[in-house]
């Protein structure tokens, strides 16, 4: 049998589980997973290397009716820009819910004209299987996917037979990266990243869509990696929020984070972050690249 691999682009309305689906199906988290809406902002690659395939996946920001922001806009770009020079694009929505803006997703995917496979996830929070079959039928009738498959990719449910059903839409050809590659993002994106994902996971309301977080400084000579970082927030009040009473909420913050990056990466890692009031940093351009 020969050899295939291409580009997958996986899409959908926020918070239906894609990134949750990457990290699954990677065996490793490269982009974070957080209960809240618009939690990723970049198109995020992952390979899966497999004997017979390399499936190159790109995680992507939730589509959405962009707001006011720059930063809403420019997700929304890099979304639909990693449809680009795809093989097959995956389409994911939540079992026994298909929302309008699933139908907006549909849209634009059929803008492309390329094979849609749609992924139909948190199959778990069924109460039964009966209920499956009828929304299957209902996701036939709206769209014309090449393939339909459930899954639940928290319990990591039919996720290798998903894998085996995306190869076959990908051409026969060498791998296009070397077999050690996990994902596009470097280090300091992942740091940073991860560090976003425990602080979104610890404060409430506007306050995880006002912050961004960024790596200042890193040093990874050492034994452990020492990384600085500056957390951006809109506003005076959110630095307090984010910082907590005697400081607490930012250093479980950062526990969380470090423990994380360390199984991950199997050494030791210092962080060390400053909280800084960077106004309307989502409408800045240098920000939102
Ligand atoms: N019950 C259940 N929850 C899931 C499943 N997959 C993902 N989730 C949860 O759904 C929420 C959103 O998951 P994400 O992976 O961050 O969703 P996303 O589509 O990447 O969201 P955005 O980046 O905001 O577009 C998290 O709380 C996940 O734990 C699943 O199969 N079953
Ligand atoms: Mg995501």
């Amino acid at each position: 049998m020969s050899f295939r691999a291409g580009l997958a682009p996986i899409l959908g309305r926020p918070n239906v589980g894609k990134s949750t689906l990457l990290n699954r199906l990677l065996k490793e988290k490269v982009s974070i997973e957080t209960r809240k809406p618009q939690t990723t902002r970049h198109a995020i690659t992952g390979v899966r290397h497999t004997d017979e395939s390399q499936l190159v996946l790109v995680d992507t920001p939730g589509l959405h009716v962009p707001g006011a922001r720059l930063l809403s806009r420019s997700m929304n770009r890099a979304a639909l820009g990693s449809v680009a020079g795809a093989d097959v694009v995956l389409m994911m929505v939540e079992a026994g819910r298909w929302l309008a803006g699933d139908t907006r997703v549909l849209e634009e995917i059929g803008k492309s004209g390329l094979t849609c496979i749609l992924v139909v996830n948190k199959i778990d929070r069924l109460k039964s299987r009966e209920e499956l079959f009828p929304f299957l039928e209902e996701c036939a009738e709206r769209g014309e996917f090449a393939e339909i498959v459930p899954i639940s990719a928290l319990h990591g449910d039919n996720l290798d037979r998903l894998g085996e059903v995306v190869a076959q839409y990908l051409p026969e050809g060498d791998p296009l990266y070397p077999p050690e590659a996990v994902t596009d993002r470097d280090l300091s994106f992942r740091i940073a990243e991860m560090l976003r994902e425990k602080l979104t996971l610890n404060t409430h309301r506007e306050v995880p869509y006002d912050l961004d977080v960024a790596v200042t400084s890193l040093d990874t000579r050492g034994r452990a990696v020492v990384a600085e970082l500056e957390v951006r927030v809109n506003r005076a009040s959110q630095r307090g929020i984010v910082i907590g009473r005697g400081g607490l909420r930012l250093k479980a913050a950062g526990r969380q984070a470090r423990m994380e990056l360390q199984r991950i990466f199997k050494r030791p890692f210092h962080l060390r972050a400053q909280v800084r009031v960077r106004k309307n940093w989502f409408n800045n351009p240098r920000y939102c690249r």
